[in-house]
């Protein structure tokens, strides 16, 4: 079949475009607004604020065309932000008119113990019986947002499904051919491509009436922790572009690059084998300008075309100046690494660069990477990964910094410490403590954290539990505890001991030593909610 997508050139719809085509569809893209009341099936995947979503409709004249399809009841399924859009307004963008099909405000989540935004797999409360939805057996499904359709009368007919997370909101809707969901089916898996394919095979409903038998689980549902697989890759000392890893950052054995893996070959086994999320770190990012890295890009490309989890990619998000003149922002880079399928890029040295000026001034300049991006894309496509080093203090007094009292004791028996900001992979260090930067970072929109730590870092001795508890107890974004995992029980102290959203590990899984199943039953074992 012949499926229509609305790309507006915001961001990522080729996850939605390969999962497509995985299913054995034709992709068109919408090219007049007469293609969106003509196309046969229609699906808009929202990416970007609420503001910046209906802007771009407005510039494009397909406001009304949307409204119309809609009206006419021809099949239409809105992902994300296409579902928010559906709505009146937002509180994301004061002001800006959504489509106004569904009455009442998009609303922003309540400040509860909850990380915000929701960034992960939660479960939905089907409201009504729908071909959506046959054969799906209540699998988790991947969220990622800071917004939500509150429930209320005026979505009582379009209820399709409800989840909790702080509060109750509407996860779907659905009224005759006309759909939408919260969640990302086309990163949710395998369960996430038999919802798509359901849309895309189902007949045609005669009438906009839905039979309103509600059928199963009221069960409040929950986010799982996520287990996620890290990839760091570089060149190695042939030119190949390989997947290696350090020991507390360095990479080389024998003054040779460890060689690990393809990146394509491994995310793809890392998928098959269950990983929530995959994240590709380039690690020489700092030294090589990433748009010329075109290596990258292509490993990006290729692993969308058979993985249907979020993809993160970290490396070099900064701006940049080629020996042709040609100047680059943070934006463009983050901008090519979207349109190449990542869900989400991860700052490392520009975010310690863009705190140290903050602080200097107080002032948003607007200017950052952090910044830049997040008001594009979202704060949920921003992580921040953090290269955080123990500096160990004898008196906790006049360090300038937030020091901890530790249970691993300094080589000297100090009693206490600080964590230092690293940059360009921890080869230079600054006067940044990591709560400075988390919190900074978090104020400047990133909307997660990606803690490793170089101590830790290749050695199998478990995470650094009083840094990832340090963090979350100074942030509201989502952690990711990274670094030092050498067991499966090693993820469970990481959500038994700490609030960690999830946990990331790359030695043991590369060396093949523990598998994510296995982590995954061992968390799941310890009562720890999982996918
Ligand atoms: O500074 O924005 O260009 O980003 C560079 C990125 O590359 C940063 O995210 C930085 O963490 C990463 N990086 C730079 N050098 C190295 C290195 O290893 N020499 N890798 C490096 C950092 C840390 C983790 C690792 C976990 C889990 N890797 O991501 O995967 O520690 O490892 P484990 O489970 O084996 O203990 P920029």
């Amino acid at each position: 079949m012949v499926v229509t997508l609305l790309d507006y050139g915001a961001g990522n719809v080729r996850s939605v475009r390969n999962a497509l085509v995985k299913l054995g569809h034709t992709v068109e893209n919408v090219k007049t607004p007469e293609d969106i009341v003509t196309a046969e099936k229609l699906i808009f995947p929202g990416v970007g604020s609420f503001g910046l979503v209906m802007h771009r409709l407005q510039e494009k004249g397909y406001v009304e065309p949307l409204q119309r399809r809609i009206r006419e009841n021809k099949p239409f399924l809105g992902i994300c932000v296409a579902l928010q859009a559906l709505f009146e307004g937002s509180e994301e963008s004061p002001g800006v008119p959504g489509l106004g099909i569904i009455a009442g405000q998009v609303v922003r989540f309540p400040e509860t113990q909850l990380s915000v935004p929701q960034i992960g797999w939660n479960g939905i409360k089907l409201q009504k019986e729908s071909k959506l939805f046959t054969g799906y057996d209540n699998e988790k499904l991947y969220f990622v947002h800071s917004f939500h359709a509150p429930v209320c009368p005026a979505t009582k007919d379009w209820n399709l499904a409800l989840t909790d997370y702080g509060c109750e909101f509407v996860s779907a809707v659905e009224k005759g051919n006309v759909s939408a969901f919260q969640f990302h089916p086309e990163k949710s898996g395998k369960a996430g491509l038999k919802i798509l394919h359901n849309f895309l095979t189902s007949e045609k409903n005669a009438s906009s009436v839905v039979v309103n038998t509600v059928r199963q689980n009221s069960k409040k549902t929950q986010i799982a922790k996520r287990i996620i697989a890290c990839l760091d890759v570089r060149s190695n000392d042939a030119g190949d572009l390989v997947v290696t890893k350090g020991d507390q950052y360095d990479v080389r054995s024998d003054g040779l690059v460890r060689n690990l893996g393809k990146p394509v070959e491994l995310a793809r086994r890392y998928y098959e084998e269950g990983a929530d999320e995959i994240t590709f770190l380039n690690i020489t990012g700092f030294r090589d300008f990433p748009m010329q890295d075109q290596p990258m890009i292509e490993v990006l490309e290729k692993t969308s075309e058979n993985v249907f989890v979020p993809l993160t990619i970290g490396g070099g998000i900064r701006e940049f100046t080629a020996s042709d003149g040609t100047s680059y922002t943070s934006l463009d880079v983050a901008s090519a690494y979207f349109r190449s399928g990542a869900d989400k890029v991860s700052i490392g040295s520009d975010a310690v660069y863009a705190v140290l000026e903050y602080l200097q001034t107080g002032k948003k300049t607007g200017k950052s990477s952090i910044e830049q991006i997040s008001q594009v894309y979202g704060a949920q496509a921003v992580v921040i990964s953090v290269d955080p080093r123990r500096i160990y203090v004898k008196d906790p007094v006049d360090t300038g910094h937030v020091v901890i009292e530790t249970a691993t004791p300094g080589p000297g028996g100090e009693k206490y410490c600080w964590y230092q900001c690293t940059v360009k992979g921890g080869r230079e260090g600054s006067d940044l403590d990591v709560v400075q930067l988390v919190k900074t970072c978090q104020l400047l929109g990133a909307g997660e954290i990606l803690l490793n730590c170089i101590d830790k870092d290749g050695t199998n001795s478990g995470f650094d539990l009083e840094l990832i508890a340090m963090v979350k107890n100074n942030v509201s974004i989502p952690v990711i505890a990274s670094s030092g995992a050498g067991k499966a029980a090693h993820f469970v102290d990481a959500f038994q001991h700490t609030a960690a959203d999830a946990a990331l590990a790359a030695g043991i899984f590369h060396r093949e030593e523990v598998t994510i199943k296995e982590v995954k039953e061992a968390v799941q074992a310890a009562g720890v909610e999982i996918r």
